[in-house]
């Protein structure tokens, strides 16, 4: 398999006859649910690029929603699965177990913040590690209530719905949704209505206060957020915020879990996006970028509360897949190699001037945030109301695809393009992306 040039290239329109050809027997299918950001078959990827069935060549802006973090078909991800492809597929950890599972929840001891004793249980996917560890803090704490926060987003299946913010379109006909499950107020910096400097300490005071009155300290089972919100618009709590949770959950004996399926394994500069404020969660949450594409997840935390469900409580028949471990050994081998956190850095420091010279210049944007790998603009029709501009948003996602780069839309408003580049992307093609985008602003 020869590596993909790493160029933009179109040969066809986007999206071109062949993908055209599958979209149509897609439609006949595949049900009609199961949506795609564009309309064009992925042939191969690797790098920055993703070529598809026409054969032209995409910017990657998306890793697959923040998975291929170290690149498609990485290397050590490909040679430690292909070797792991031969030995065996599948036993079951729960029948007869492998060294590949616990490798990589030794992997997650060393890697995740906090230097007390941790244990980790691999599933599939982030909503099933999310359900999880929400299943571990209940019997932990004897507790049922779950704190989660405005624009939160968690997963798809039951509880996972219960607990994610944002109705259209992960919950809308899907109820009765599962009970016990409590949201409060996030420090939304962009948004706040006193303004971003009081956002900190007033969200993480009114939070506090909707848990202590409304719920009950005592009835708490654990607290999850997510230390960059994703879905939600690539929102960063305001300094303090976090914090002020975390003490919060200390004192009052509730799990404090962080939910790093989208912020983790180096996406924002660091190996964890709650290390950026110090934070130490007794749980967290981790799945896409940790195994290079392969499906897996997982819960680390605290060896007492990790230890406190019985024999036979936590598990799952694929749940740590010996091909997903080994995929997940070689994608960490690659993200220390490469030292992908200073490669995130590295990404930001090119694209956060870029994206606030084009704020300058257009009004269309209202704020310009997000760390790392991780960033994003928020649309506005108005900048002093700060009406959210989605149909701009949809517009301006829509130019970009045209133009052969691949970004995505997230936020409750349907207002945020989010950038999550592979980190393993070339100045090149980052600059290049940019300059699409600068473009596709100026004719929207
Ligand atoms: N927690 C923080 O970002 C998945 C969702 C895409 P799964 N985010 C992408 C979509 O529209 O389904 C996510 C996340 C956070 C949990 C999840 C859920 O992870 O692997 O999709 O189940």
């Amino acid at each position: 398999m020869t590596a993909i040039p790493q160029e933009r290239r179109l040969v066809t329109a986007i999206p071109g006859p062949k993908s055209q050809e599958l979209q149509a027997r897609r439609i006949a299918t595949v049900a009609g649910g199961v949506g795609s950001t564009m309309p064009v078959f992925a042939a191969r990827a690797g790098g920055g690029v993703l070529e598809d069935v026409d054969g032209n060549r995409l910017i990657d802006f998306g890793s697959g929603i923040a998975v291929t973090t170290v690149g498609n078909s990485a290397e050590a991800v490909v040679r430690r699965a292909s070797a792991q492809l031969a030995d065996f597929t599948h036993t079951c950890f729960m029948v007869t177990p492998y060294e590949g599972y616990v490798a990589v929840c030794e992997q997650l001891a060393e890697l995740t913040p906090g230097d007390h004793a941790k244990k980790s249980a691999l599933f599939n996917s982030g909503a099933e590690a999310v359900e999880n560890a929400v299943k571990i803090a209940r019997i932990h704490t004897k507790r049922q209530a779950v704190v989660v926060f405005d624009h939160g987003y968690h997963g798809r299946t039951n509880l996972t719905m219960a607990l994610t913010s944002k109705n259209m379109p992960y919950k809308n006909g899907f109820g009765p949704f599962a009970p016990e499950i409590y949201r409060v107020p996030v420090a939304y910096p962009y948004r706040w209505p006193t303004g971003a400097e009081n956002c900190g300490a007033e969200a993480s005071a009114q939070a506090i206060d909707q848990i202590s009155k409304q719920i009950g300290a005592e009835n708490v089972a654990a607290i999850i957020i997510e230390p960059v919100l994703g879905e939600g618009g690539f929102i960063e709590p305001a300094k303090g915020f976090l914090p002020a949770l975390a003490a919060f959950a200390k004192d009052n004996g509730i799990v404090f879990v962080a939910d790093e399926i989208q912020s983790g394994f180096c996406r924002t500069g660091q190996w964890f996006a709650c290390e950026n404020e110090g934070i130490v969660p007794d749980l967290i949450t981790t799945a896409k970028g940790i195994a290079g594409g392969l499906p897996l997840a997982a819960v680390t935390g605290r060896a007492e509360i990790m230890d406190a469900a019985h024999s036979g409580g936590l598990g799952g028949t694929y749940g740590g897949n010996p091909v997903a471990c080994a995929a997940a050994l070689g994608a960490i081998e690659t993200m220390k190699e490469l030292d992908l956190p200073a490669k995130a850095v590295h990404i930001e420091q090119i694209m956060k001037p870029r994206l606030a010279a084009m704020q300058e210049k257009y009004d269309v944007i209202g704020d310009v945030r997000g760390r790392g790998g991780m960033i994003a603009i928020e649309l506005v029709k108005d900048r002093t109301t700060k009406e959210p501009a989605p149909e701009a948003t949809a517009a301006l996602a829509k130019a970009c695809h045209t133009e052969g780069l691949l970004v995505l839309v997230t936020g409750t408003y349907g207002n945020v393009l989010r950038f999550l580049p592979p980190l393993v992307i070339g100045d090149d093609l980052l600059n290049e992306g940019l300059d699409i985008l600068e473009q596709a602003l100026a004719g929207i």
